[in-house]
């Protein structure tokens, strides 16, 4: 085959794979909202639907830590990820978690001394530093496909989804909630996509701020836990 004819035979596969059904695609944007309709960042959404979804690719998850900060500061990984501790400041961490879904302690460490973690169970992950008190985190160990953190306005947006049913599941991990918030949404055709609020309630002060661990009772409690 010549150049031109291969190049003319991939445009007739791409034009026939944009045509396809399964490839008509929407967003779905979640806000998420505190007291009083506040918007929320740092809230945890989560995203399942129909076979045709791709689940999203995640390689080589970080939590590092600089400023005597954890960043991010809530991290979102599938479950049986590894997760790297790259310590970025001049002094030493030593990053632990006494959780029931992930019990842990790196050594005191500089760079990327330390190992990773593994986290093989789904659930809400509360991360600290030995060393430094004001040092929290967050990891959400997850089997969605999809998911995502909202930002500064309390926004997260999935793009280019096919049409189908959604399950839509949030959480904060300040909630002062016992719950997670689930919504169902359907994209259906030429629809241009959906938007959901979804009120996590009341939320506890910033653990980097307060410097005390958070009353969270999904993490007390774990109803996610395997
Ligand atoms: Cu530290």
């Amino acid at each position: 085959m010549s150049l031109r004819q291969i190049t003319v035979s991939l445009l007739v596969l791409m034009t026939a794979f944009l045509l396809s059904p399964a490839t008509i695609a929407a967003d779905i944007t979640v806000y998420a909202t505190g007291e009083r309709g506040v918007p929320l960042a740092h809230a945890i959404v989560s995203l399942s639907g129909p076979d045709s979804l791709t689940p999203m690719q995640t390689d080589r998850p970080e939590m590092a830590q600089i400023r005597t900060q954890f960043e991010p500061h809530v991290l979102v990984v599938r479950r049986d990820s590894s997760v790297a501790f790259p310590n970025l400041d001049s002094t030493r961490h030593q990053v632990y978690s006494f959780s029931r879904v992930k019990r842990f302690v790196t050594r005191l460490y500089a760079g990327r001394e330390a190992e990773p973690v593994e986290f093989e169970r789904v659930g809400l992950v509360p991360i600290g530093c030995h060393i430094h008190d004001r040092m929290q985190a967050f990891i959400y160990v997850t089997d969605a496909p999809m998911f995502g953190i909202t930002d500064a306005a309390g926004k997260v947006i999935f793009k280019d989804l096919p049409v189908g049913d959604y399950e839509i599941e949030a959480l904060h991990p300040w909630q002062k909630k016992a719950t997670s918030q689930k919504r169902s949404v359907r994209l259906i055709i030429r629809e241009r996509g959906a938007t959901e609020r979804i009120n996590l309630g009341e939320i506890g002060p910033d653990p980097r701020v307060s410097q005390r661990p958070v009353s969270n009772p999904l993490i007390r409690s774990n109803p996610f836990a395997r």
